[in-house]
């Protein structure tokens, strides 16, 4: 009947296709997310999500990643607002492939860069109660499977000679204390679980990244079945 017909519609479009198996990448700034979500983008029936740091850069104009750096404080809500739209957005987005591989997660925004923010007294609480409200609410609301989080873990110092050779505007003025709080998070949250439980269940697969590029596609290359076997 056309009631039903028009069920089918609604119902396709508030439940896009799943993958069946969705994968984080998660890690330090510059630990080498990129180079291995390209990595894995070669691979077949893995659809790789493009990383969502140029919407930081540019929304309609605007660099709220640079302005987050040049002052936390004021802008650090701004640009973690805009991080946890574009995550959701990641998360929700459809796709043909049976696996769907992202970089970072809305689980990361919150746990590592707003906890950060916050710990080291650059958000103020109400920003703090408000984000934490809006990801409350989100992550209860709305289903976000997450299956398996590759963490790339790295030495604070390697992310910090890396981000030096990079040399992007925005991250200039970041100090080696910055990327040494973002790891403990990292390593509190997803290898010691002591300050907030990963989305559960969700298989963890860690990956010492602290080597350089050909050690590194190699070490992908041997955790490629690893995952694929996971999936
Ligand atoms: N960032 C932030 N808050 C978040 C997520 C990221 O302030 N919730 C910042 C940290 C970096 C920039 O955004 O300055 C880009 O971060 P990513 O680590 O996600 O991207 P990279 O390009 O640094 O990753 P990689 O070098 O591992 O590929």
């Amino acid at each position: 009947s056309p009631f039903c017909a028009l069920c089918a519609v609604v119902w396709c479009l508030i439940h896009p296709a799943h993958p069946d198996f969705q994968i984080c990448v998660e890690g330090n700034i510059a630990s080498g997310k990129t180079t291995c979500l390209k990595y894995f983008s070669k691979t077949s029936d893995i659809q790789v999500l493009t990383e969502p740091v140029s919407k930081w850069k540019n929304v309609r104009g605007q660099n709220p990643l640079a302005l987050m750096y040049q002052d936390p404080a004021r802008w650090g809500l701004t640009l973690q607002t805009y991080v946890q739209l574009t995550m959701l957005v990641n998360h929700l987005s459809s796709t043909a492939a049976s696996v769907k591989m992202m970089e970072r997660s809305i689980f990361s925004a919150r746990h590592i860069f707003v906890e950060n923010l916050f710990r080291s007294g650059k958000l103020a609480a109400v920003d703090y109660a408000v984000l934490s409200e809006w990801f409350d609410w989100i992550t209860s609301s709305i289903s976000l499977p997450v299956d398996l989080i590759v963490y790339l873990q790295t030495s604070p110092q390697t992310c910090y000679e890396r981000l030096k050779q990079r040399c992007r505007d925005e991250e200039k003025a970041i100090p080696l204390e910055y990327l040494e709080s973002i790891h403990q998070l990292y390593e509190d949250w997803l290898v010691k679980c002591s300050h907030a439980a990963p989305p559960a269940p969700v298989l963890l697969q860690v990956i010492p990244a602290d080597h350089d590029l050909q050690e590194m596609l190699h070490l992908y290359e041997e955790n490629r079945q690893k995952i694929l076997t996971a999936c």
